[in-house]
């Protein structure tokens, strides 16, 4: 097994982030492996860590000073064993192949859990929306599709939003897309309602991440009611993780960006989520507005030269990172668990770093890794493509319905998989293992592709 990992680190030296999410997996279904020999002959693990097919592409495009800019599209094709690939895109000046890797592979396994027959995918490009006017955005869209295009379909490739893509940017990537096809079909999800959109999409990630969070605080006989928590972000994820908080009796006492977080000690009630919905959908601007319209809270500017988050700092009872990757650690866990922190639950991929990881699982806490407590996201997209191929839209009870059936599934699969493995409880284990196992039965049967 830590051949399989040696190899891939010699191979592809500078990319740690894919290093992180491998090792991670590998180290969990090193149990699985053991009672199944066979998966060494058949090299399974040099397979599914290896993208089926890497696209990487020249995105040139016009900004409003009439200045050409080029920019670098991806889209990594993980896994089709068990669905067309599928997986969000995001726009970030910090995307790279080992980011889109990392992501990737993530999503192979995410998707798997919701049961759904979706494959594994990521893409992105290194463009910086921020500052980028409409115009500008649009433009940039209309030229990565001008590409991407000729890779995806709705029976092949199904891209959604992700960091820095939303519904403006899935529209004009849509509408290009349809235009050099000559085809309206379900070639991306996270669609606008009156064109293919599912109720409940830009709800999923959040909404789901908090029912999963429901699910383990339900075995040990308890729930959200009067919980205070920390949520980081404050984008797509974050704003629904807060909603649904709110709608089950958790009260919410942080946000951020990546230029700093802010604190309500009273708590983000309705209102104040409306208004940072505005703040951050509408005007596109900055957390810290936050702090100008209610200034009993305190606003705090990112200090990179530190070595932890003092977002995680502030006492509670329930975390739910949904920013970006590692942006707990080591030191930041052991102030949660230090706190009395009794849950971890990860809307973001990947927040938690190996050392958090660690912290988390040795004290015990109920802890849902990303690829299992944010799959709502996926899940729902995988409930767009339904409804785009029945060519009917479900009502929002009924998706909403599905949603919380699919996240009380992946709680028990994790659970029994984590269980039958000898390690209850560890959720990290469970997802893994039920992940992989439904990947590589699919890839056994279909032979050596
Ligand atoms: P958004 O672009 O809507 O919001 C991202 C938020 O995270 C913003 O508040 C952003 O701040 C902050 N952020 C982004 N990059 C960094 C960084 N490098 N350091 C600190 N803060 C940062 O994205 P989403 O809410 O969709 O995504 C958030 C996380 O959830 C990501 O990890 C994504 O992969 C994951 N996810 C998303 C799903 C979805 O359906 N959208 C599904 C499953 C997981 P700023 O405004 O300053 O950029
Ligand atoms: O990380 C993720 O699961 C997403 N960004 C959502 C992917 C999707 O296809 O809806």
């Amino acid at each position: 097994m830590l051949d399989a990992l040696q190899f891939i680190k010699d191979r592809d030296p500078g990319q740690k982030e894919f290093h992180q999410a491998v090792q991670e997996v590998l180290e969990s279904v090193k149990p699985v492996l053991d009672r199944n020999p066979e998966y060494a002959r058949m090299r399974i693990l040099e397979r599914i860590t290896e993208p089926e097919r890497v696209i990487q592409f020249r995105i040139p495009w016009m900004d409003d000073a009439g200045q050409v800019q080029v920019n670098r599209g991806f889209r990594i094709e993980m896994s089709s064993a068990i669905g067309p690939y599928k997986g969000g895109l995001r726009f970030h000046p910090s995307v790279n192949l080992s980011i889109l890797k990392f992501l990737a592979f993530e999503q192979v396994f995410k998707n798997a859990l919701t049961t759904l027959p979706m494959g594994g995918g990521k893409g992105g490009s290194d463009f910086d929306p921020k500052g980028k006017s409409d115009t500008e955005v649009m433009h940039f869209c209309q030229s990565f599709m001008m590409e991407l295009f000729r890779h995806i379909g709705p029976n092949t490739d199904v891209p959604a939003g992700d960091i820095g893509v939303g519904g403006r940017e899935i529209g004009y990537l849509f509408g290009m897309y349809k235009r050099l096809r000559n085809e309206f079909t379900g070639v991306l999800t996270g669609k606008s309602l009156s064109w293919g959109g599912s109720l409940i999409r830009p709800e999923a990630t959040g909404y789901g991440c908090v029912y999963f969070a429901s699910e383990m605080l339900a075995t040990r006989n308890d729930t959200l009611q009067g919980k205070v928590c920390l949520v980081s972000g404050s984008g797509n994820v974050a704003q629904y993780t807060v909603e649904k908080l709110l709608q089950l009796g958790a009260k919410v006492i942080t946000l951020s960006d990546s230029s700093g977080y802010i604190y309500d000690e009273e708590g983000i009630d309705a209102e104040k989520l409306a208004y940072v919905m505005q703040l951050k959908n509408i005007k596109r601007a900055r957390i810290s507005g936050y702090v100008e319209k209610y200034p009993h809270a305190v606003y705090t500017e990112l200090d990179p030269t530190l070595d932890c988050n003092p977002l995680w700092a502030h006492p509670a009872d329930c975390a739910f990172p949904s920013a970006t990757e590692n942006e707990i650690n080591g030191r930041d866990a052991a102030r949660l668990i230090a706190n009395n922190i009794m849950l971890v639950a990860e809307g973001a991929n990947m927040p938690s770093t190996p050392e958090a990881v660690d912290i988390y699982l040795e004290n015990r806490i109920l802890y849902g890794p990303g690829k299992a407590s944010n799959a709502g996201g996926v899940a729902v997209s995988g409930l767009e493509m339904s409804q785009n191929s029945m060519r009917l839209n479900w009502p929002r009870e009924e998706v909403d319905r599905r949603l919380r059936e699919i996240m009380k599934s992946i709680h028990t699969v994790c659970v029994e998989s984590a269980e039958k493995y000898n390690q209850p409880g560890n959720y990290v284990a469970g997802a893994n293992i039920a992940g992989f196992l439904k990947v590589v039965n699919a890839m056994q049967d279909q032979g050596l592709v």
